[in-house]
């Protein structure tokens, strides 16, 4: 059984690759689950005519209803020459700030460099080329939101971009800089930053929010029941304020089930 399973989805494998196929939305990301990627302070590109490097970042959590992924994302102080600048989800993070080591493009379609990303046919880009779905980077500040249905907050499948990175490119592909994406649930503030805790009466412990009663009766139903999923009906619209540190007590339930599910 499994093999000839594993026949099957190399055969589609295959045969998507001959064809040329197109990118697939993704229908059940986890919601309520926020990531965010920062720019570091210093660019990659060691040329780049900046004071600094280009402040910003991309924050990102699946929609409402689990479809597809709303990305919110800011960049200023861009170089004055170079643009317009492209940005894509990469393939690896790099840790270490060098962009070489984020790889290619997030391409698990395989549409490869070759193939056109055809803006009013998105599933026709490559996954991680955002800019060449929704637009290059033409001003400074630069701001953009969107919902992109082939990226996902999903773990485990390809499209999966919550444990990569982004690039941030002059219009010449030479890369300026780039972040990595945090799980903003379990990112750890600078211990020298001041950091609002969330209403949590909670001690400490190695797994983080692990045993932390619920505020809603959400998580509470989720976790006694198991069930993997937050129905839509608990799912929280972001707020405004997703990109500060500060995650709203709503997000954190979320988390708490997502959490819980995952163990
Ligand atoms: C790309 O453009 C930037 C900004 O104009 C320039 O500094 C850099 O040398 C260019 N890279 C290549 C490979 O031409
Ligand atoms: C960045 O990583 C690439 C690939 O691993 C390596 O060839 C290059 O020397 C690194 N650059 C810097 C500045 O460390
Ligand atoms: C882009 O996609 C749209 C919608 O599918 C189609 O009408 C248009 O012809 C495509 N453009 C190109 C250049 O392929
Ligand atoms: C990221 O997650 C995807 C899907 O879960 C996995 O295939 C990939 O190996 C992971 N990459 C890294 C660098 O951890
Ligand atoms: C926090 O500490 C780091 C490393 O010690 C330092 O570079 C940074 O400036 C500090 N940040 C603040 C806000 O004090
Ligand atoms: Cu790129």
């Amino acid at each position: 059984m499994r093999s000839s399973t594993a026949l099957a989805v190399l055969a589609m494998a295959l045969i998507g690759h001959v064809a040329g196929q197109e990118a697939e939305p993704v229908t059940d990301n986890p919601v309520g689950v926020v990531y965010k990627a920062t720019l570091p302070k210093e660019p990659f590109f060691k040329g780049a005519a900046l004071d600094g490097n280009v402040k910003g970042f991309i924050t990102a959590m699946a929609a409402e209803d689990a479809n597809g992924v709303r990305f919110k994302l800011k960049f200023e102080n861009l170089p004055k020459e170079g643009g317009p600048f492209l940005y894509h989800l990469h393939v690896d993070p790099a840790p270490d700030g060098n962009c070489t080591k984020t790889l290619a493009h997030l391409d698990p379609f395989e549409r490869g460099e070759e193939t056109p990303c055809n803006a009013t046919d998105p599933a026709s880009c490559q996954v991680g080329d955002l800019s060449g779905k929704y637009g290059k980077v033409i001003s400074d500040p630069f701001e953009a939101e969107y919902t992109d249905y082939y990226a996902s907050t999903k773990e485990g499948i390809g499209a999966f971009f919550g444990n990569r990175s982004f690039v941030l490119h002059y219009a010449n592909k030479t890369r300026l800089t780039c972040a990595d994406f945090v799980h903003l649930k379990d990112a750890v503030p600078p211990s020298n930053v001041t950091y609002t805790h969330p209403p949590l009466t909670t001690p400490v412990s190695s797994k983080p929010y692990e045993a932390t009663p619920s505020t809603t009766g959400a998580a509470g139903q989720s976790s006694t029941t198991g069930v993997a999923e937050l129905p839509s009906s608990t799912a929280t619209p972001i707020p405004s304020s997703a990109s500060s540190n500060m995650l709203s007590a709503s997000f954190l339930v979320a988390g708490i089930t997502l959490l819980l599910a995952v163990l």
